[in-house]
């Protein structure tokens, strides 16, 4: 397998074994020969077990070109410029839903897929709010957005009664100034600071209103000041090495640098929380864009996917709940039991799930969201 350097210069923790073959430049003419089998994955970072990807390319002799991004708006503007050269992407619910109407993508054609039996009906179900009919899309992952916490310092910085379950301990400046002192992080990423933070303010995550988002970002602006980074990748590692001590980040990304920090033996103890006031529940599916050069081997790739054992091995791995019910008999009950990524019910009831801004909206958002970033 080649992995190709990923344009923002963000490498997945894919392990050395991948890192040899950095920095080719694979579809730009690359000369291959006529009759090599290949697969181009466009794929969010840490997000598969690097052996599942070696043991498809051993059993179906089809390579895999693997290349990594951390948000959504990179993929959808790869997409739309067209001829990506890519043949798998995994967008998240409103960005597949955007890029569907935009016609990016191309019908599954589901009598190759036999496996599709295997994938869980309620969370197709709920991808379907975007992807009417499951035409275009079969699920991956989903999970949630939240707090990851260094638990020590957090309790030293704010004291051993301040709860972590609410918005308020990132919103707030005061607390916001003391977690400064310790290091915190957020997504850089208003697709996803919004809708989850929305309940905080008492309205809806999926609200339109632009009164609504700005309440959001209003907010966001008076912290910026005390956010180390807005990064959507690097608090992994930094909150596994204790050097932030709180990330607003994915849940499964917050739970390796758990397993990161577990398995460094450091001391380091990370947690992982939905607020109380409620947050996203998200969804990230793969389709195949329309000019895709090896439909074939996508959907042979996508086939082998979806196998039980394989679905649960990504699932092990990444710490992110499978949409592929038959793989649950396969989960670690460790996995499986923790409601950070299977959320419980009494965590359900507070997720919330978001569907595409227009694009007045989207521009809006643009704005809001520079402004946070550069405070200008
Ligand atoms: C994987 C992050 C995927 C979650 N690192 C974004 N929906």
């Amino acid at each position: 397998m080649a992995l190709r350097l990923p344009r923002r210069g963000r490498l997945a923790a894919l392990g050395a074994c991948l890192a040899a073959s950095l920095g080719t430049a694979l579809f730009a003419g690359a000369a291959r020969p006529a009759n090599e089998k290949v697969v181009n994955i466009y794929n969010w970072s840490d997000y598969i077990d690097p052996q599942v990807l070696d043991a498809f390319t051993r059993e179906t002799g089809i390579k895999v070109v693997y290349d990594t991004y951390d948000n959504n708006e990179i993929l959808e503007t790869r997409l739309l410029a067209g001829r990506s050269g890519y043949d798998i992407v995994v967008p998240s619910g409103p960005y597949l839903q955007r890029l569907i109407r935009a016609g990016a993508f191309r019908p599954l054609e589901k009598a190759k897929l036999k496996n599709l039996g295997n994938l869980w009906p309620d969370i197709m179900s709920r991808l379907a709010g975007y992807d009417p009919g499951n035409v275009y899309a079969i699920d991956y992952m989903w999970g949630t957005t939240g707090i990851g916490y260094n638990v020590a310092l957090v309790r030293e910085k704010l004291g051993p009664n301040v709860p972590v379950n609410s918005w308020g301990v990132v919103l707030n400046p005061s607390s916001a100034a003391k977690l400064k002192e310790c290091g915190l992080m957020m997504l850089d990423s208003p697709e996803d600071l919004i809708p989850s933070m929305l309940p905080f303010f008492g309205a809806k995550a999926d609200s339109k209103r632009w009164d609504d988002m700005t309440l959001v970002t209003d907010a966001l602006y008076k912290v910026r000041g005390s956010v180390r980074k807005f990064h959507s990748s690097e608090y992994i590692q930094a909150l596994a090495n204790g050097d932030i001590c709180m990330a607003v980040g994915y849940s499964g990304d917050v739970l390796q640098a758990k397993k990161r920090a577990d398995e460094a033996n450091n001391g380091v103890e990370v947690a992982y929380v939905v607020p109380k006031e409620g947050s996203l529940m998200w969804f990230d599916s793969f389709a195949i864009p329309k000019d895709a050069p090896h439909p074939d081997e996508a959907l042979a790739f996508l086939d082998y996917m979806m196998r039980p054992e394989v679905a649960a091995a990504n699932t092990n791995f990444v710490s992110y709940a499978s949409g592929n019910l038959a793989a649950k008999a396969h989960v670690k009950p460790e996995i499986l039991n923790n409601p950070g990524i299977y959320p419980d019910e009494a965590t359900m009831q507070r997720l919330s799930v978001n569907t595409a801004w227009d694009e007045r909206t989207q521009r809006f958002v643009t704005r809001l969201w520079t402004r946070v970033r550069t405070g200008r």
